[in-house]
């Protein structure tokens, strides 16, 4: 028998599935419970901000001409800004043997072997695919290994980058 709590919890965790299609991995029930308990939200009595969304995460406001009073360096350039990712696509071909993309996949780009499996079968039947997302001097570093392993094998797979 379970207490009221777990039963709860368990009704919870079901609200705000919408992961992408054929996610069909196990399911997290852990972090799911964690992003979603409304009891959780509500117990952050301290950040009850009329302002919402548009007050920006709870910070205090920052005034700019106080800022520069006090010397603080004060570029305008958004507290969140990150550099530009991109995207390392792979293509399909005829010829490169499937083993092989699935290895590049966990090798190059750290994936699951599932995953590896379920990104190359993509690009099979897609013609295309992302192995990865990264900042531009790591995403071009790994086409880079990509085709030279490739290449290594006498493997016709290409590999390129795009802006995410
Ligand atoms: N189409 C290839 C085959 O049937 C497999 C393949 C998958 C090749 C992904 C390249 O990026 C690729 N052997």
């Amino acid at each position: 028998m379970l207490p009221p709590m777990a039963v709860d919890a368990r009704a919870d965790s079901r609200v705000g599935h919408g992961g992408p299609p054929g996610g069909a991995g196990p399911a997290k029930r852990g972090s799911d419970r964690e992003r979603t308990p409304s009891a959780a939200r509500t117990r952050r009595s301290e950040r009850d901000d009329p302002r919402g969304a548009a007050g920006g995460e709870g910070s205090p406001p920052i005034d700019p001409s106080k800022e520069r009073d006090r010397g603080v360096a004060t570029k305008s350039r958004s507290r969140a800004e990150r550099p530009p990712r991109f995207k390392v696509i792979l293509y399909n071909d005829d010829y490169t043997p499937m083993e092989f993309v699935v290895q590049i996949l966990e090798k190059v780009f750290g994936k699951s072997p599932s995953a590896a499996t379920q990104i190359m079968l993509q690009i099979h039947r897609g013609g295309m695919g992302v192995a990865g997302v990264y900042v531009l001097e790591v995403a071009e570093t790994k086409s880079a290994t990509v085709l030279r392993m490739a290449e290594e094998r006498g493997y016709p797979l290409r590999s390129g980058v795009e802006k995410e």
